[in-house]
C-alpha cells in the first residue's frame, strides 16, 4: 500500500526501508490507518506540516467570513439575514477548531495570527475576490463551500486525530451553507430576467476561482507526495478539482446556467468532464498577495487584531484578577 502510495505520487518520500526503527513505526501506523495523537511521537516534517495545513486553513475560515460578512446588512430579506449570519458565525467556529487543532501541535494561536497578520502564513486564494452582488452570496455557498466540501470530507479520515475530528463537525455545518447557496441560486435562476443574468454572473466570475482553492496541478503540487503519504492529504488536487466539476457540472444545467468554459464536455470513456484549467499564472500571482482584495483582507484582518487589544487586555486582566482571589482563599 505505501509502497503505492509512493509510486504513484512522485519522488522525495522515503520508503520504509530507509527509515529508522521509529520512523518506520510511525508510518507503519498510518498506512494500517491508525491515528496519531499530540503526545505521540511524530517526525518534524509531519508536525510542520500539519501547522502550515491547519494554520492556513483556520485562517481561511477567518478571513472568508469577510466576502460575506460584507452582504449581512444588505442581505434581500430578514430570513436571508438571518441565515448568512448563521453561516458566517459558523465560519467562525471552524476557525476556533482549527487554531485548537494546530496548538496541540505546539505552536500558540498568538504566534499563526502574527503570521497570517503580517503575510506570512497564507490563507485561501479565494477570499481575495469581492463579493459584488447578492448573488454572489449564492455562487460563494453554492461553489466556494461546495469546494470546501469535496477537499474537507476526506479530511475527516485524516491521520492526525485532532484535525479528523474537528472535521467532522465542520463538514457538517459546511453542508448546510452549501445547501443555503444553493438554494439562493435556485431563486435567483429562476427568477426575473435580471435575476438571472445575476446568478449568472456570479458564477461567470466564481468558477474559475473555485477550481483554484484545490491547489495547482498535481506536477507544480509540492507537498502532496509527501503529505498524501503521511494521510495529511487523502486526495491529490487534480482528482479533487475533477470530483468538484463532476458534481458541479450537473447542477449548473439544473439551475439553467451556463458554466464559463467552452471545453466542458462530459467524456465517456473516463466517466468524467473535460474541462479547462484555472488560469495558473493568476493564481501564483494571488498568491504572491496581488488578488483583487489581497490588500484590503489583510487590512481589516490587522485592524480587527488592533480594535480588540482592549477586550483582549480586559480579559486577561480577569483572569488574573480571579487568580490572585483563588490563592488569597486558599
Ligand atoms: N490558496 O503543494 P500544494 C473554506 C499553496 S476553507 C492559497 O498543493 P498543499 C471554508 C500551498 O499552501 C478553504 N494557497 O499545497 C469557507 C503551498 O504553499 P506553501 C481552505 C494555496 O498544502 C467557505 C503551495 O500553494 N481549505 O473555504 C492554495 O499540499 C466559505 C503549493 O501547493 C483548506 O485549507 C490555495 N487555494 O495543498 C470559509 C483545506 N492551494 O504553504 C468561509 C485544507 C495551494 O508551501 C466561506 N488544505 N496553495 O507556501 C488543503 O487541503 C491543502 O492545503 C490544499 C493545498 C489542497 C489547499
Amino acid at each position: 500500500m505505501y509502497a503505492q502510495m509512493v509510486k504513484s505520487t512522485g519522488e522525495g518520500v522515503r520508503s520504509l526501508d530507509e527509515m529508522d526503527p521509529q520512523e518506520r513505526a510511525f508510518q507503519e501506523r498510518i498506512d494500517a490507518n491508525g491515528k496519531i495523537e499530540p503526545k505521540d511521537w511524530m517526525p518534524d516534517g509531519y508536525r510542520k506540516t500539519l501547522i502550515r495545513q491547519i494554520g492556513q486553513h483556520a485562517h481561511s475560515e477567518i478571513v472568508g467570513q469577510l466576502p460575506e460578512g460584507n452582504w449581512i446588512t444588505r442581505a434581500p430579506t430578514l430570513e436571508r439575514k438571518a441565515i448568512l449570519l448563521a453561516k458566517v458565525q459558523d465560519e467562525a467556529g471552524h476557525g476556533l477548531y482549527l487554531y485548537c487543532a494546530a496548538e496541540t501541535l505546539g505552536v500558540t494561536r498568538d504566534q499563526m495570527t502574527r503570521d497570517l497578520l503580517s503575510g506570512k502564513m497564507k490563507y485561501s486564494s479565494i477570499f481575495n475576490y469581492p463579493t459584488i452582488t447578492w448573488a454572489d452570496m449564492g455562487a460563494v455557498g453554492w461553489l466556494v463551500d461546495g469546494a470546501a466540501i469535496m477537499n474537507q470530507v476526506p479530511l475527516q479520515r485524516t491521520s492526525y486525530g485532532p484535525y479528523a475530528r474537528a472535521m467532522v463537525r465542520i463538514c457538517k455545518e459546511e453542508s448546510f451553507h452549501q445547501r443555503q447557496g444553493f438554494d439562493i441560486m435556485m431563486k435567483m435562476a429562476k427568477g426575473t430576467p435580471e435575476q438571472k443574468r445575476m446568478a449568472q454572473d456570479a458564477l461567470n466570475r466564481f468558477w474559475y476561482p473555485s477550481l483554484m482553492m484545490f491547489g495547482p496541478s498535481d506536477a507544480e503540487s509540492v507537498h502532496s507526495a509527501q503529505s498524501m503519504a503521511w494521510k495529511i492529504k487523502m486526495n491529490s488536487n487534480d482528482e479533487l478539482r475533477q470530483k468538484f466539476v463532476d458534481l458541479t457540472a450537473p447542477q449548473a444545467d439544473y439551475l439553467g446556467l451556463t458554466i464559463p468554459d467552452e471545453n466542458l464536455k462530459w467524456n465517456e470513456e473516463k466517466g468524467g468532464y473535460d474541462f479547462s484549467e484555472p488560469d495558473w499564472d493568476e493564481f501564483f500571482d494571488v498568491l504572491k498577495g496581488n488578488g483583487p482584495c489581497s490588500v484590503e483582507r489583510l487590512e481589516d484582518r490587522n485592524r480587527a487584531w488592533d480594535e480588540g487589544r482592549w477586550v483582549r487586555e480586559a480579559m486577561l486582566a480577569h483572569a488574573d484578577k480571579k487568580r490572585a482571589a483563588k490563592l488569597a482563599a486558599e
